[in-house]
């Protein structure tokens, strides 16, 4: 598996490989709720479930809100799009943070990924979410071992070599702020800009918005409870749920090999091209 897959960064799905874990059988409301308590758990919110995504020429982030968990829960479990959606999703080691007490059910380490990735987990994240939350498209520098334990997920994944077929572009920054007396949501502007992908292939209209997107040949996998997909570090995902879905995910530190030098290669050719428009007609057509 290290030769076939994680060696040339190619994604793979292991299926079973978290069954065992006590995760696997235990994390139910009841026992979340028991071994939690009231502890506080940060949870993101957004008006349409979209969270660090774009929308029009902004680039949105959520409001995280810190609630005791009973009342996160509530919050994930009752969202509704166009309304208010939580998603509990801190992408900062939160598993070993806030939701400490739920380390013991899974293991520290995947059956020795850390010496096939030659160093330990540096975040393990808790995910738990609706339906009504998606994530947008995007890549990160981590390599990814994702394991979901309730719901399912559903992967789209694009290779480094689409980034160019994907619309990069420069948004502005924007948060949303949620207002609790008012139950809705400001929008706080920013002057700062980020370089984030335009296009968003679970649009109905995608084909007309982006056509390049025909281009690309995108890898959808499904992650049943047990399984783990390893995501190699910078393949462009989108991520959506069906029902409420708990996952759990390892990062760890990317070496920077071919696939960092092919992103940043044609990084460097679009800031090239957004100074000369024309060149992208001449290399895309
Ligand atoms: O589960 C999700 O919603 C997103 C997961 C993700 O983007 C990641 O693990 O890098």
């Amino acid at each position: 598996v290290f030769k076939r897959f994680i060696s040339v960064s190619a994604p793979c799905l292991f299926k079973g490989m978290a069954s065992e874990w006590p995760a696997c059988r235990l994390w139910d409301r009841g026992y979340l709720q028991h071994k939690l308590g009231d502890t506080k758990v940060s949870v993101a919110l957004t008006p349409d479930g979209r969270a660090d995504a774009t929308q029009g020429e902004w680039f949105l982030t959520p409001d995280y809100v810190s609630l005791p968990f009973p009342q996160a829960m509530e919050l994930v479990e009752g969202s509704r799009r166009g309304h208010r959606v939580g998603y509990l999703q801190g992408q900062n080691d939160c598993l070993r943070r806030e939701f400490a007490a739920l380390q013991e059910d899974i293991p520290v380490d995947i059956k020795g990924m850390s010496r096939v990735m030659t160093s330990a987990p540096d975040a393990i994240n808790l995910w738990i979410g609706t339906s009504e939350s998606s994530t947008s498209l995007h890549k990160d520098p981590y390599e990814n071992l994702y394991a979901v334990i309730q719901g399912r997920k559903r992967f789209t994944l694009y290779p480094p070599s689409s980034y160019l077929l994907l619309y990069p572009k420069l948004f502005k920054r924007a948060s949303f702020v949620y207002d609790v007396k008012l139950d809705t949501f400001q929008v706080e502007e920013s002057s700062e800009t980020i370089e984030w992908l335009e296009a968003n292939p679970l649009d109905p209209e995608w084909e007309s918005k982006w056509p390049l997107l025909r281009e690309t040949k995108p890898v959808v996998v499904d992650v049943f409870p047990g399984d783990v997909l390893y995501l190699p570090a910078l393949w462009f995902h989108q991520v959506e749920q069906e029902s409420l879905t708990i996952a759990v995910n390892y990062w760890y530190d990317m070496h920077f090999g071919p696939n960092f030098a092919f992103v940043r290669f044609q990084q460097l050719l679009m800031q090239e091209i957004r100074k000369n428009p024309q060149l992208y007609a001449q290399l895309m057509f």
